[in-house]
């Protein structure tokens, strides 16, 4: 398999963390001043999910804050749409800050809020960036063609759940939204696919690292697999590796508070070629593996199966 798994995963359990919680999983991941900073979601012992910080030199071994990094608004339009929790970050950095999407639980369903900030140590909310119901929403780490674009997955009922594309000048209103990746019919994803890690920049295109579903009679299996999309109109799907790129295999992945699932938030690509991938542990603890780039991008273009 492409993905190496580190030696000594997992690399955080709840008992890392110094507050209540029930687990550390889903994490985004990104480079400030050197530093990995780990932006992972937990579910307090209600259930309902709030977002913890840790750091580290290595990209393998964290510490841990010791109080929440962003918990529920309590006020205003925020706090009426994260009454349930927050959940899922993805962090990228694009014209001098930091971006997070996130996941907002509440009565009236799921949306996507997006926070700001330039250090890790305050975070502005700017704005609720869908309706209900919606997850998984990368935004690419870079403008294209001067607007930014997003990946996103809506829920339907008339279609399985799907990735598609949309753009915005300001970051506050989309549009131009498009379907662009369908689950595959009797094939590792064919139940629902989504967005995983921002996508990552290499010569021959962006790479998409997403997460597919597929119903056994024990339940869901959730496994990571790659896309790849043209550079200049990222709604152009250049190939799908057919084959998933990491399934859950270790004992922390196949059993935990949901069994059988390894899902990724993000990445972090190195000048040497390689990527870190992080990812949550059957929605119970944080891990991490290392691999080539190009060797996935390969896997897209050697082995591909249509988007659509
Ligand atoms: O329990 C597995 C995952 O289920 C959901 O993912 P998706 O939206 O693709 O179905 C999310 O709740 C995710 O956090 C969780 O890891």
């Amino acid at each position: 398999m492409p993905i190496k798994r580190y030696p000594n995963n997992p690399i955080l359990t709840k008992e890392n963390i110094p507050y209540p919680v029930a687990t550390v999983h889903n994490a985004g991941v990104v480079k400030f001043n050197g530093r990995y900073i780990m932006i992972f979601r937990s579910h307090k012992l209600n259930g309902r999910s709030i977002l913890g910080k840790a750091e580290s030199d290595d990209g393998f071994h964290f510490t841990v804050d010791e109080k929440p990094f962003m918990v529920p608004a309590t006020e205003g339009v925020f706090g009426e749409y994260e009454e349930y929790g927050v959940e899922d970050p993805r962090v990228i950095f694009l014209d001098g800050e930091f971006l997070i999407t996130y996941s907002a639980y509440s009565r009236h369903g799921v949306r996507i809020g997006l926070a700001k900030t330039k250090d890790f140590t305050t975070i502005q909310r700017i704005s609720l960036i869908t309706e209900s119901d919606y997850r998984n929403v990368v935004i690419f780490p870079e403008k294209i063609n001067g607007l930014y674009a997003r990946l996103d997955r809506p829920h339907s009922e008339i279609s399985p759940w799907s990735i598609w594309i949309s753009y915005s000048p300001d970051l506050i209103y989309w549009g131009e939204s498009r379907l662009i990746m369908r689950p595959c019919k009797y094939h590792w994803d064919e139940m629902k696919i989504g967005p995983g890690a921002p996508p990552i920049k290499t010569p021959r295109g962006w790479l998409n690292i997403y997460h597919g579903v597929f119903p056994t009679m024990d339940g869901c299996i959730y496994r990571l697999g790659v896309a790849l999309h043209d550079l200049s109109d990222p709604s152009q799907i250049i190939a799908v590796g057919d084959d998933w790129i990491l399934q859950p295999e270790e004992p922390y992945e196949i059993t935990g508070y949901v069994h059988n699932v390894v899902f990724c938030c993000g990445a972090v690509p190195e000048d040497d070629g390689t990527v870190k991938l992080y990812w949550g542990g059957a929605d119970s603890v944080m891990c991490v593996g290392t691999a080539n780039i190009e060797e996935l991008v390969d896997r897209c273009l050697n082995n591909s199966r249509q988007p659509l």
